[in-house]
């Protein structure tokens, strides 16, 4: 009751708030000759426009318009149940509106009418009613003579308000379209206030401009009760009713149907990137002395023709939780900086993947590898920087292996060198530590808590890092950092060692600069005993699964938080690596809320919210821990099951889920010193 209070009184104060200032600067250009032109009438409307959004956007969503509102409900999913109070919410905003311009214009009014002999109510009174209701053509504060009434017929005006909402509707979709690349971000509500400014421009001084049935209709109501009696319902027939409200509403239908089949699924394929490309090539691959495994004399893998330079390859690499997805959408913003399109591959051994909807959340390009790790699924990893390139030609790629993954160097690295040397620039490998599992990793902190054949997985990713970087370094004071990386050096010598903090900014420049200017340099293969290697990544369970939620008005910041804690709770003493969860509410347009628990003894912690409360979305839950996948499952349907008990009124639904251990690692390619002798 609170949140849907908080979404009407958005609704009324945003559109009192517009018409206030439009309908003022009507006001204020009629009767006193403050604006010159419609232009200055018309970015006083776009500008009022912009700071209502800014003051009532995150209470109710800032529709402050019909149109939007019935749109919304139509094509996007907004509760069909909200429709008539936001409208009756927005049409009292611009009824009380009205009310207060009349009150401080009344006297500029009657000084207009005694001047230009104007008698309120009576024919010709549009001249002083435009500054409530619209009129076409617009009278300019003169009687419509029936020369001017020629100009305009009823047909055009409505044609006119049709287009002109649907022109707003597409670009109310598409600027808030979180997978718009080129949104405006901070500026979205300029960005359509400045929209209404230049079908103001266009279309003023025909229908008055009004898209927007509340702002006519409620100041029209008033004029009628404030004297001008029937004359505003019948100086242009039923006009007040075809162009002034259906046309509106018609046109938001048209220009939100407009977002919804075309540009909404554009921007989603720019950002999957999985276009076809028209223009790939298929490239040998020459033989390889593998040590291991299958080796293909060809592929019919289809390469683009390569861009030129060759494109950068960045892979983030590091155990489950250490930070790399968050490293990742850092890197992604800094080279997007730097002027380069970038392109993200993701990976995992399931599908249904949180850290894709995450960065896809961000705007990001991604692809994602599902079922396997990379060094298993070699020529996945190259389909996908196909279909990136085919999609976007990204000037640089960001990969994330999956977090139980090691021996990077030897089969993907290297290989991809070797192979596709003439297409991608490597940079260092950067292996992540979260510094806390570290400390525990070498007893500097609380006891351990994965098997030793786990942590063989995790001391071999350190070992096989060109980097080393400690992340999170704010969870640390310097003295436990210096020990910490004192002891990095014992363990690995001669190890590059950065420390950052995305959460701070602290270190992310140096570290990147790094990664830019460097290349990888050819070192000797590290040895791995796949045996135990296969042993450690067994032991890890493995769950994803996707939930369907269903409420009125529930917080799914506060159900993700909730539901994170109690798997962990019911999951005790096993250790859990990481435990990610992403809403998707289904009347969004891109937002999501994101949890994520990287230790059992720690709190999930929210990286993304939702302002607003929802109705209904879809729930990504991704679990890895030490245990046995069968009792994952076991924890996560119980705490789905106990959920409504904490979050009264949502209904949960398992759509779909999938618990594995991973199978035995299995190298498409693996390279052995000989392979990578320099040339
Ligand atoms: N305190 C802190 N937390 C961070 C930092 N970077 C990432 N995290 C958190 O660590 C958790 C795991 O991060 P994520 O990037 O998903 O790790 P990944 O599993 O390696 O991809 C999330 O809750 C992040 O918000 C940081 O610099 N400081
Ligand atoms: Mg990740």
């Amino acid at each position: 009751m609170n949140r849907l209070f908080n979404c009407l009184l958005g609704e009324c104060v945003g559109t009192f708030i517009l018409v206030f200032f439009g309908c003022g600067s009507v006001a204020a250009a009629v009767l006193t000759g403050a604006q010159v032109g419609i232009f200055q009438v018309a970015i006083v409307w776009g500008l009022g426009i912009a700071i209502a959004i800014y003051l009532t956007g995150s209470l109710s969503g800032a529709h402050l318009n019909p149109a939007v509102t019935t749109s919304l409900a139509w094509w996007v999913g907004f509760p069909k149940r909200r429709v008539l109070p936001y409208i009756a919410a927005q049409l009292t905003g611009a009824f009380l509106a009205a009310a207060v311009l009349y009150l401080i214009f009344s006297g500029a009014l009657r000084s207009y009418e005694t001047a230009h002999d104007i008698q309120r109510g009576a024919p010709g009174s549009e001249a002083t009613a435009m500054v409530f209701g619209e009129y076409f053509p617009n009278p300019g504060g003169k009687p419509l003579d029936e020369p001017r009434r020629q100009m305009m017929a009823p047909a055009a005006a409505f044609g006119a308000e049709v287009v002109g909402t649907a022109i707003l509707l597409l670009v109310i979709c598409s600027v808030t379209d979180k997978c718009n690349r080129s949104r405006p971000r901070a500026f979205e509500p300029v960005a359509i206030g400045l929209t209404v400014t230049l079908l103001i421009s266009l279309l003023g001084p025909l229908t008055m401009a009004c898209f927007n049935p509340a702002r006519d209709l409620g100041p029209r109501v008033f004029s009628a009760l404030a004297g001008w009696g029937a004359l505003p319902f019948s100086v242009n027939g039923t006009g007040w009713l075809t162009v002034y409200v259906i046309a509106p509403l018609l046109g938001g239908l048209v220009g939100g149907g407009l977002y919804h089949l075309v540009f909404r699924e554009a921007y989603r394929l720019q950002t999957r990137a999985s276009a076809p490309s028209p223009a790939t090539i298929a490239v040998p691959i020459p033989a390889l002395k593998s040590s291991t495994t299958h080796n293909p004399m060809t592929t019919t893998t289809p390469i683009p023709a390569p861009p030129s330079p060759p494109a950068r390859y960045f892979m983030i690499g590091g155990f489950l939780g250490a930070g790399k997805t968050t490293a990742v959408a850092a890197l992604a913003q800094r080279l997007a900086k730097d002027g380069m399109k970038v392109g993200l591959i993701t990976n995992d051994q399931g599908s249904n993947l949180v850290d894709t909807a995450m960065l896809r959340a961000r705007g990001f390009a991604t692809e994602e590898i599902p079922g396997g790790c990379f060094c298993c699924r070699f020529n996945s990893l190259v389909d996908a920087a196909a279909k990136l390139t085919a999609a976007t030609r990204p000037d640089a790629f960001v990969a994330e292996p999956v977090g139980s993954c090691t021996d990077l160097v030897a089969t993907v690295t290297y290989p991809l060198r070797r192979i596709y040397g003439d297409r991608f620039r490597i940079a260092p490998l950067s292996v992540l530590l979260d510094p806390i599992r570290a400390e525990q990793v070498f007893g500097l902190g609380p006891a351990k808590r994965f098997s030793e054949k786990v942590l063989y997985i995790w001391r071999k990713q350190a070992e096989e890092a060109d980097l080393l970087v400690i992340t999170k370094t704010d969870l640390l004071d310097e003295s436990r950092l210096n020990r910490l990386k004192n002891r990095l050096g014992e363990e690995f010598p001669g190890k590059e060692i950065l420390t950052v903090s995305a959460r701070t900014g602290e270190g992310i420049d140096a570290w990147f600069d790094r990664l830019l200017s460097g290349e990888q340099v050819t070192r000797p293969v590290m040895a791995v005993d796949y045996d135990v290697y296969a042993e450690g990544e067994a032991l890890l369970g493995w769950l994803n699964a996707t939930v369907q939620v269903r409420g009125a008005g529930f917080d799914a910041n506060a159900l993700l938080r909730h539901l994170a804690g109690d798997v962990c709770q019911r999951l005790a003493p096993a250790e859990i690596a990481h435990l990610k969860m992403t809403f998707s509410p289904d009347q969004g347009l891109g937002d999501i809320a994101a949890v994520s628990l990287v230790r059992s003894d720690y709190v999930p912690e929210l990286s993304f919210t939702l302002d607003g409360p929802a109705d209904s979305g879809q729930l990504i839950l991704n679990l890895r821990a030490e245990a046995d996948p069968a009792e994952l499952r076991a924890a996560v349907e119980a705490a789905l099951a106990a959920a409504p008990q904490d979050v009264p009124g949502i209904s949960l639904t398992l759509d779909h889920s999938e618990q594995f251990r991973p199978g035995r690692p299995n190298p498409t390619h693996r390279y052995s010193d000989a392979d990578v002798a320099p040339a």
